[in-house]
């Protein structure tokens, strides 16, 4: 705001839609920010504008030669309106030169209906103008826009002092956070660590019992007092009761005269958590029909196919000015409850997936995904994977010729909410390319050419051609940035540094590859030796760590390699640390939660379960099992972040189809869908209006319009579904029993068509073997030819060998001999890091 007189002119008075006297500007505020004392969020403006916050007041450069007034606009969105009030709408406003522009408060979607429609005269010097309307609806999403387009000239518009008086109060919002016991309200592992949290004022130790479904208490014992956590604010003791074992239904836990929401004890759960984090990708599929008999409740017509009123995506041009030619990018997957499909996080999100299979392969105890109910189930190829191709199809259509990647793809300008994607009538633009989507094709087809491999040859190669293109176009062209203002319709995905994404790349077509130009770009790379594992985590725009991870779990020859796994279990050290000392248990506790925390939160859990998969040691995977509790209850709200799971969970998720919250008809985010969860900076006016001066904790509310705390993303579900993967393995939680065996691989020779190889298997355990079959993978498309003192069946990558009924019995200390020869495939082909002797892993 900028200091004046404040009169209101006489002009603005006579102003054309006075529906009566000005209302007394006594009744409460809807415009969260109408000063633009330090920012312009939440306001947004069409593509042709840009916001320059001049002075404490919004300015935007109007450029000439437009036809309509809405053919450039500044609006505000999320504006609840209640039938039946009388408003009061003033604001400050200049024009240099002068101009008439328009100001609308209105319905944000078709058929824009205006309940306020205003003509100010705007001069060089500025006026307050007022006007007051009467609601004729009752509406949670209310639109003030000012349309100032239509001027064959340029000209500068500024506005201050919005206000937006009358209607309801503002909620004082106190959100219902229940009983001060905090639990995973989903499930603890029998034999896994259970950990609550009592919210209280009490200083010293408190009781506890631990009850079951019939209220009998079977465990107590005495909580400890932990201080006031910097994350809620709150006085909280924590409670330890990992000591009952029993599995059951309907426990709860009583400390201080509070008792908890119910949990059970048992893994079941997150074998259903596993495949719903999975199955949430097939509905936010783009280009296709969702077929309601795969997922009741949740069919809907094929969005951005090429059908009006959609506008797009199978030839789709560039924003004015940046490219002439247009692209075929229908399909992949929406990236969140918008409509825009975005390079950098549709990478990550399918990096995620292929990795969670790639664990399957490489990881002791990892288990593969079961079917997940897609119209691909039954090919011969893992649901999983043809659910990231579906993505990995996508990635691929956004390169140009030159190897060179579009950022992302997207509404001219943003659309309103409710909207199915078939319904969605605006533009579609490509956006520039940009070194980071160049990377991030460049790592995530490197990484689709090992794991297709042994399906498709055709579709690996396709992916390494391209992935190689990219890599050279990125090294020719490496500080192409996305534009920091470009965030008109679509996120903006911007960022200032790039170093990360190149060692990525590197990391990924060095493991496919095996080449030396790769290998020396790793070495050479500063994010090869740096501690990555900050407090903050990895996400979309911090990648390093993506590379990182797989350098040390997908085999490879690297130089240092035993380094590069060390450096993972140092990180995951630092996020212990972090989830001990948090009286929540979590392994997450910067000052302020960022945009996202949620999936922050679970990417620090992939690395200690990363260390648990490399170390075996238990710490690392109760880490994991301690982070999943926050993620489900454990937690200053007392509720779940995924919905489905819990008594009390995220179900209002950003977005413009799952929009139950706004339309009746349409349904809830589907069960398995993570909420983005508490953002300390809430850019959206929900949150702004609700939760201001939230500690990080409760910066969060679940509701539809909230996007900057309650969105739902590709890239969150992503780790989600690698997470709940990792602790469905688990089991019941028992410590896996330590390796009774071991193995030597010896590749003996290679040529080009072939490789020779012969495995030990010693009998390192008290017991004889009796009847073994040694399961492991291979990298990408080798397969087994021929062998010799053992039955080989091959399933993709992975090769069971079993012993004959002459050597299937191996006493201790004893060992037996096989060998085969091997087809060759293009790529590395090293030694596995896993050899799995009837089920368990060897060392
Ligand atoms: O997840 C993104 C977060 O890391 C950024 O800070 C934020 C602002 O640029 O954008 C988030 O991504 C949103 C994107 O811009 C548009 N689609 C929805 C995404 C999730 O809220």
């Amino acid at each position: 705001m900028i200091r004046r007189l404040s009169i209101l002119a006489a002009a603005a008075l006579a102003a054309t839609c006075l529906t009566g006297a000005p209302a007394m500007a006594d009744g409460p505020e809807q415009i969260a920010n109408g000063t633009f004392d330090t920012t312009t969020e939440p306001w947004w403006h069409t593509g042709n504008l840009a916001f320059d916050l001049d002075g404490g007041r919004l300015c935007a450069d109007v450029p000439g030669g437009t036809a309509n007034p809405w053919d450039a606009i500044i609006g505000l969105n999320d504006i609840p309106l209640v039938k039946d009030e009388t408003y009061a709408f003033t604001f400050f406003a200049t024009a240099t030169p002068g101009k008439v522009a328009k100001a609308l408060i209105q319905l944000p979607v078709d058929p824009y209906t205006q309940y306020l429609s205003a003509n100010p005269e705007l001069s060089v010097s500025g006026n307050t103008y007022a006007y007051t309307f009467t609601s004729p609806v009752d509406l949670p999403n209310g639109q003030v826009a000012f349309q100032i387009g239509g001027s064959a000239e340029p000209w500068r518009f500024c506005l201050d002092d919005v206000s937006l008086k009358g209607g309801a109060e503002p909620d004082v919002y106190t959100p219902d956070t229940g009983p001060r016991v905090r639990v995973n309200q989903v499930a603890y592992l029998p034999k896994g660590p259970k950990n609550a949290t009592l919210v209280t004022e009490a200083v010293g130790a408190l009781p506890w019992q631990l009850k079951d479904a019939d209220g009998v208490t079977v465990s107590d014992g005495v909580t400890t007092p932990r201080g006031v956590d910097a994350s809620s604010g709150q006085n909280v003791h924590s409670i330890d009761f990992s000591a009952y074992r029993k599995a059951g239904e309907g426990y709860t836990l009583t400390a201080d005269g509070e008792t908890s929401r119910p949990f059970d004890i048992g893994g079941g759960a997150y074998q259903d958590l596993k495949l719903d984090a999975l199955q949430f990708y097939y509905t936010q599929r783009s280009g296709v029909a969702i077929d309601d008999a795969l997922r009741p409740g949740y069919g809907r017509p094929a969005g951005h196919a090429g059908v009006a009123p959609n506008q797009g995506d199978t030839a789709v041009p560039c924003q004015p000015g940046v490219c002439d030619y247009t692209l075929d990018v229908s399909g992949g997957w929406y990236d969140a409850g918008d409509h825009g499909k975005y390079v950098v996080n549709g990478g990550i999100s399918v990096a995620q997936l292929m990795s969670e299979f790639e664990r399957t392969k490489n990881a002791p105890s990892a288990t593969p995904v079961g079917g997940l109910n897609i119209p691909e189930s039954g090919d011969a190829v893992p649901d999983i994977l043809d659910e990231a191709r579906w993505e990995q199809e996508f990635l691929l259509k956004m390169q140009r010729q030159d190897g060179m990647t579009h950022h992302k793809i997207h509404d001219e300008n943003w659309t309103g909410l409710p909207l199915l994607p078939h319904l969605d009538p605006q533009k579609r633009e490509l956006h520039p390319v940009t070194t980071a989507a160049t990377l991030n094709l460049a790592a995530t087809a490197a990484q689709a050419a090992r794991v297709f491999a042994p399906y498709d040859a055709a579709f690996a190669a396709k992916n390494l051609a391209a992935a190689r293109k990219a890599w050279a176009a990125a090294k020719a062209h490496p500080d192409v940035l996305a534009s920091t203002s470009d965030g008109n319709g679509g996120g903006t995905y911007d960022d200032a540094d790039v170093s990360d994404e190149f060692y990525w790349a590197a990391a990924e077509l060095y493991i496919t590859t095996g080449e030396k130009e790769f290998k020396d770009f790793v070495l050479a790379s500063p994010h090869h030796t740096a501690d990555i594992w900050s407090e903050r985590g990895f996400d979309w725009g911090h990648v390093a760590q993506l590379g990182r991870l797989d350098l040390a779990t997908v085999p490879n020859d690297l130089p240092g390699r035993a380094a590069v796994r060390a450096s993972v279990v140092a990180g995951a050290d630092t996020y212990l640390a972090t989830l001990r000392q948090h009286p929540y248990g979590v392994p997450y506790n910067p000052p302020t939660y960022d945009w996202g925390s949620n999936n922050l939160v679970l990417n620090n859990m992939v690395v200690m379960a990363a260390a648990f998969d490399i170390t075996g040691t238990l710490k690392y995977r109760d880490g994991v099992l301690q982070g999943i509790d926050y993620i489900l209850g454990r937690n200053a709200l007392n509720q779940s972040y995924v919905t489905g799971y819990g008594e009390v969970a995220s179900k209002n998720q950003h977005s413009r189809w799952y929009a139950h919250a706004l339309n009746a008809d349409l349904p809830n985010p589907p069960v398995g869908t993570l909420s983005g969860g508490p953002n300390s900076s809430i850019q959206d006016p929900v949150a702004q209006a609700k939760l201001r001066g939230c500690k990080p904790q409760f910066c969060y509310i679940d509701d539809i319009e909230s996007w900057s705390t309650n969105e739902l993303t590709i890239n969150w579900n992503s780790p989600l579904s690698w997470i709940s993967a990792f602790v469905a393995d688990q089991g019941d939680g028992a410590a896996p029993a330590p390796p009774t065996c071991e193995v030597a691989y010896t590749v003996h020779g290679s040529w080009p068509q072939g490789f020779t190889t012969q495995v030990t298997i010693r009998n390192t355990g008290a017991k004889a073997i009796d009847g073994w079959s040694l399961t492991w993978s291979f990298l990408g498309a080798q397969k087994v030819a021929h062998g010799w003192s053992a039955d080989f069946t091959q399933q993709g990558a992975t090769v069971t060998a079993a012993g004959e009924s002459y050597n299937k019995k191996i006493r201790p200390g004893q060992s037996v001999t096989f060998g085969f020869n091997g087809t060759s495939a293009p790529g590395a082909n090293p030694t596995p890091d896993l050899f799995t002797l009837n089920g368990a892993a060897c060392a």
